[in-house]
């Protein structure tokens, strides 16, 4: 079989991504015009209907690609970098607009375009090529702006916004770096690189979806003659300001310092301002402005309190009732005034189911919260169980072999010195049975205590049996970690191991053994065992960090009766 004729998986998963990113690429640039042609469809300068009929077709043009990629039909082969159809979708963009122009605006409306419509082939490599585009861009750039600043109606609003947009993308496509890739950049650079902040950001912007819609509806009233041209252009400004307001105080992060870091409560009354001031303005089509407010009541339910979704319910009410009485007062048809009382009576209605609703979802959420907090305590339990031992809540067998096992890994790697220590008490056995076995908790209690009080933070001390106890002397070389260990003894002599024995005082024999012997952790063990029983041997109370060549093991078992037992437990009155 040719190898070459059928590439594999991941090379046909590399080239549909490299598809998605241009088109997404190709999608923000037309973006960017569609946005400029909705405002000159606002200002009657293209038909709505042709305009939405270009970018259903641009549309659909680009998501025809991606079908046929995955399709099977072979694009990579022939076209790797979509030349032929982002070509076509860039010069049909200009050319569709110039279509559907009036006379004399055709020709600035189709070059006003045609920047961000090359822009979607940036791309493209050559330097002839991006410089070619660059001039014309930059010229048509220039003579548009010189145009704008000379007429009157919203073409300003047209001429800043294409200007914007030069001056953001020029200088990056002169040096060629305004890549596929870069936008990723720009997107994180857009939503901030915090992950909090880009949630918050992110949810913000899609509410603003929510009220753009708005906002387009209101201008299309305008532009069909329903609605005040001037009050809809006052709607339309004060709304951008407002989502630009937002957005910078939370990329900026000063909604850090607030105490709802989302801002919502305040978002939504402002937002309610506008529908209420937008269902007064907006004529025969005003029933889209409650549709929204319910939109935008459900969407705070999610995030605030089902009290603050009842102020908004309640605020909402009353900007709305004003609205009403407003409507009701300029409106001359009777009917309309019934109409204008049902709508209240259906919106009461419905702001107050809302807000029960707000207080059932907060219930819900409320133990939902509550069962999240009790399974990550029972989690927190079970992994407290699994590695701590439940007496002296020191670290447990199971965990110490477990780091131990990493210890010599690492050691291995990277060189560093340990030494672990296995620690018997002296004579425990006399202190249960002279004062009982809850004296003898209470001193393995103590006993932790004072180990860790006397060693280092980064050592570690775990129960490794019933009065033995095993330490882990990270960083340490033999001198270092017998220093460590007499710390440890000089600590116990001055804790009080007993509130009912204060007079009590417990001794301590260990054995050392260096990690970085090469010894697996069992042998290491056994090696630390084996000098503990030395220093049994050798009179207790000590510290023992090598075997003498002469001692005969079974003579140095503590359980050999010839062993003195009168170490003292008590201390001498
Ligand atoms: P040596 O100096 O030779 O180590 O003498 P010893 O008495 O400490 O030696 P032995 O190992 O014979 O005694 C250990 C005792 O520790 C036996 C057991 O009753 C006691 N022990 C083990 N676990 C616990 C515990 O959790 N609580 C109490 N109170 N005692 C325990
Ligand atoms: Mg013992
Ligand atoms: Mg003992």
């Amino acid at each position: 079989m040719d190898q070459a004729a059928t590439p594999s998986a991941s090379r046909i998963n590399r080239r549909r991504h490299v598809v998605r990113g241009l088109l997404t690429h190709a999608l923000a640039c037309h973006g960017m015009a569609w946005l400029l042609l909705a405002v000159a469809a606002s200002q009657h300068l293209l038909p709505w209907e042709g305009l939405l009929g270009v970018i259903a077709a641009t549309v659909t043009l680009g998501a025809m690609l991606p079908i046929m990629a995955r399709r099977g039909v072979p694009l990579h082969r022939f076209d790797p970098v979509l030349f032929g159809p982002l070509t076509l979708i860039s010069i049909a963009l200009p050319v569709g607009v110039a279509a559907l122009a009036r006379d004399q605006d055709r020709l600035w409306l189709a070059t006003c375009v045609l920047p961000a419509a090359l822009m979607a082939c940036t791309h493209f490599r050559g330097n002839a090529l991006r410089l070619g585009s660059l001039m014309a861009a930059a010229g048509v750039g220039g003579l548009l702006l010189a145009w704008g600043l000379n007429q009157p109606m919203g073409t300003p609003l047209l001429t800043a916004l294409c200007a914007l947009m030069l001056a953001c993308l020029l200088p990056g496509w002169a040096t060629g770096r305004l890549r596929l890739l870069r936008w990723r950049s720009a997107v994180q650079w857009l939503l901030s690189g915090d992950p909090v902040q880009r949630v918050f950001i992110l949810r913000f912007l899609i509410a603003c979806v929510c009220a753009m819609s708005g906002i387009v509806a209101l201008e299309y009233g305008a532009s069909l003659g329903l609605i005040d041209p001037v009050a809809a252009r006052w709607m339309t400004w004060l709304a951008a300001g407002t989502v630009i307001g937002f957005y910078l105080m939370t990329r900026s992060g000063l909604n850090m310092n607030m105490r709802d870091r989302t801002m919502t409560e305040p978002k939504l009354l402002v937002c309610v301002v506008f529908l209420a001031f937008g269902y007064y303005l907006g004529g025969i089509g005003r029933g889209l402005a409650l549709t929204l407010l319910v939109t935008l009541e459900m969407f705070g339910m999610f995030v605030i309190t089902p009290l603050q979704v009842a102020r908004i319910s309640a605020f909402g009410a009353v900007a709305f009732s004003v609205s009403m009485l407003a409507v009701a007062r300029t409106e001359t048809d009777p009917g309309q005034l019934k109409l204008q009382v049902v709508t209240f009576g259906v919106m009461i209605v419905v702001l107050a189911v809302m807000s029960w609703l707000a207080h059932q979802l907060g219930q819900l959420r409320n133990s939902l919260v509550r069962r999240k907090n009790d399974l990550a305590e029972a989690l927190e339990r079970i992994q407290m169980l699994a590695t701590r031992d439940e007496l002296t809540g020191l670290v447990n067998r199971r965990r110490m072999t477990e780091l131990l096992h990493q210890q010599i890994r690492l050691g291995a790697r990277s060189g560093s010195p340990a030494c672990i220590a296995l620690i018997d008490l002296d004579h425990f056995k006399a202190i249960n049975d002279t004062h009982g076995h809850g004296v003898g908790d209470e001193v393995l209690r103590s006993v932790a205590q004072a180990l860790k009080a006397g060693l280092r933070d980064t050592d570690v001390v775990a129960r490794w049996g019933g009065e033995e106890f095993l330490v882990l002397l990270n960083d340490s070389d033999m001198e270092a970690a017998s220093l460590g260990i007499e710390r440890a003894r000089l600590e116990m002599g001055r804790t009080t191991m007993s509130a009912s024995v204060p007079r009590l005082r417990v001794t301590f024999s260990c054995g050392l053994a260096a990690c970085d012997d090469g010894l697996p952790l069992e042998k290491l063990v056994d090696l630390a065992d084996q000098r503990l029983y030395a220093a049994k041997a050798q009179g207790r109370n000590r510290t023992c960090t090598a075997l003498a060549p002469m001692v005969n093991m079974a003579g140095l078992s503590p359980q050999n009766p010839a062993v003195a037992r009168d170490a003292a437990t008590l201390l001498p009155d």
